[in-house]
Order: structure tokens, then C-alpha cells, then sequence
């Protein structure tokens, strides 16, 4: 068991509560306004595109955080039906396929609501955690997918920074190797800049399966707690991360052995948007090849009422 309390860890975290009102529900969106698209749109060189989705519902499986049931499809009418007799085609016009998909929302490449994740009885801008029961009523999905997110991102390929196809189970970074990758690759991570991470890590799920899902017990790599990585990103009013990873942290915070301390400091507390389970391999190898690592970034999450996340597609131009 951890010596301290989540509680107690960011007792004196700083927070973004009605910093935009007290109905806000976007959080670190609201840094990205036409100046940020404009500058984004800066960005855009070659016409090059990048969709940063992991495909869904593959037949063996996606990469998920264990526990969660894997997204599945299944068709409700195609040309079996009519065979089979079992539909009339009427009216003499086209036949069809139709189909349905059961997947938990954060069972992909995500959008997590502000509401996700909280501490105690208060999740994003101070809204009661109870507003979460049965159906969000405030700081779902909704309302970020109804604004969208567009601006200029920048990708920090951390992997590369270690020589590494991918990190390692349980291998951490902070703020200050974000900085460094930025050094590296000759780019300024500006204010209000997203931040797409790659790590290499939901590749490996490709590639390796077994040394994606672990019989050792489940722990990723990722960004990892201290007061000066939630300063920094403060500091910087980072609107949105996105990474390559199931969940944008370490699993376990190694100094306080507490779990996901992120998602409460940078999430609920800050309004910091999270983006998962993204598909950065193709885009980090071109950045490597092309020297461009300030990109345009685009997304629309899916407008579910009531949800506390949704599966998304990301556009990034460069
Ligand atoms: C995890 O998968 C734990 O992260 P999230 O709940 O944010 O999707």
C-alpha cells in the first residue's frame, strides 16, 4: 500500500477551477482559440496527413486496458439476411449492410470528459461527483466535442530521445525530457502548444503482444508525477496531451507508489484534455525523416450526452 493518500499528494496541487466561469467544462481548451488555429495552420508545409486513430474491433483484439471489454462490431443486416429470407427487400431499391458496435468509450483512441477522473467528492471546476451517476450531467464529452480541438501541436518523440523503438515497462519521464526532446529535435515548445508524446509504446501491441500485456502484472511507461511537471504544464497552459500510451502516465507513480496521479493533477485539476491510445509511429518516423516536428492538429470527438469519453480519429497536417 502507498505511504500516502492521492489526497494528501496534492494537497497543495495547483487547480484551474473557475478560472473560465462556473459552468466551464473544457477546461485547457479554452487556451486554444484563432490565434492557436492560425498558428497551427503555420504548420502545415506539405500537405502531408496523419490520422492517429488505432483501428477498432480487429479480430484479435485491441490494444485496451486489461479489465475493459474489448470493442467489438456485429452486423444486424447484409446479404445473408436476404438469403436467408429473413428480411424482405422491398420496394424493389438497393440492398444493404448495416451494423452495430458495443465498445467502452475509453476503449480506444479516446477523448476523456474533465469528469473522467476526480478525487474525494468533486470532480473538473468543483461540479459534485454525483452529477456522474447514471449519466454525466456536467463536464461529459459533450461539451468538448461540441467545441472540437484544432491548433498547433508539437511532437515530442521521447523514444527516439533514448534510442529506443519503444520505452519499457514502467520506464518514466517528466517535463524536463519533454524540454529535452524538444531540444533535440531543434523545435520551441511554445505556450498553449498540444502535446503529442510518442513513446512507442501501443505500437509495441502490434509488434510484441506478450511484451505489451504482461503476466508480471500490468504497468506502462509514461509521464510520471512531481509538483514541477504539473507547475510546468501550468505554466505552459498546456490545452490537450496526446500520447501514445492507454492511459498518459506511468501506472504507478514510483516515488508515492499511488496510481494514476495525473489523471487528478492534469485532468480533473487543470482542465488538461487527454487524448489515448494514440497512433503515433507513422507520424513520429516522418517528423525523424522530415525534420518537421510543429504540426496542425485537428479532432472531434464523438457529441455522446451524458458520456465520459468517446472514441476519436485525430487529424494531424504537416
Ligand atoms: C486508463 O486506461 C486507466 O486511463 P483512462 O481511464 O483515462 O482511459
Amino acid at each position: 500500500m502507498p505511504e500516502t493518500t492521492l489526497a494528501a499528494l496534492l494537497a497543495n496541487s495547483p487547480k484551474n477551477w473557475g478560472k473560465w466561469g462556473p459552468d466551464d467544462e473544457v477546461g485547457g481548451l479554452n487556451y486554444l482559440g484563432p490565434e492557436q488555429v492560425l498558428a497551427g495552420l503555420q504548420c502545415v508545409r506539405a500537405g502531408k496527413l496523419f490520422t492517429l486513430q488505432t483501428p477498432m474491433c480487429a479480430a484479435d483484439g485491441d490494444p485496451i486496458w486489461p479489465g475493459r471489454p474489448r470493442p467489438q462490431r456485429f452486423n444486424t443486416i447484409d446479404e445473408g439476411y436476404f438469403l436467408a429470407g429473413k428480411v424482405a427487400h422491398t420496394g424493389g431499391g438497393p440492398k444493404g449492410c448495416d451494423d452495430v458496435i458495443v465498445c467502452a468509450l475509453q476503449g480506444s483512441t479516446q477523448y476523456d470528459a474533465l469528469g473522467h477522473a476526480w478525487l474525494e467528492d468533486e470532480i473538473y471546476n468543483g461540479f459534485d461527483s454525483k452529477t456522474t451517476i447514471g449519466s454525466m450531467t456536467k463536464a461529459s464529452i459533450l461539451p468538448i466535442a461540441e467545441r472540437g480541438i484544432a491548433g498547433r501541436a508539437v511532437v515530442l518523440d521521447i523514444a527516439r530521445l533514448r534510442g529506443k523503438e519503444a520505452l519499457q515497462r514502467g520506464e518514466t519521464f517528466t517535463h524536463e525530457d519533454l524540454q529535452a526532446a524538444a531540444q533535440a529535435q531543434g523545435i520551441t515548445i511554445h505556450k498553449r502548444d498540444i502535446l503529442i508524446v510518442h513513446t512507442g509504446w501501443v505500437g509495441l501491441f502490434f509488434t510484441d503482444r506478450e511484451a505489451f500485456y504482461s503476466n508480471e502484472g500490468w504497468l506502462e511507461p509514461g509521464l510520471t508525477y512531481s509538483p514541477e511537471l504539473v507547475a510546468w504544464f501550468q505554466e505552459m497552459e498546456i490545452p490537450n496531451l496526446v500520447t501514445d500510451t492507454l492511459a498518459n502516465e506511468v501506472t504507478v507513480d514510483p516515488v508515492s507508489g499511488i496510481a494514476l496521479p495525473l489523471h487528478v493533477a492534469l485532468m480533473s485539476n487543470l482542465g488538461v484534455v487527454f487524448t489515448e491510445i494514440a497512433s503515433l509511429d507513422a507520424l513520429a518516423k516522418d517528423c525523424a525523416e522530415d525534420g518537421q516536428y510543429e504540426v496542425l492538429y485537428t479532432a472531434a470527438p464523438l457529441k455522446i450526452h451524458g458520456a465520459a469519453g468517446s472514441p476519436v480519429n485525430p487529424l494531424v497536417i504537416k
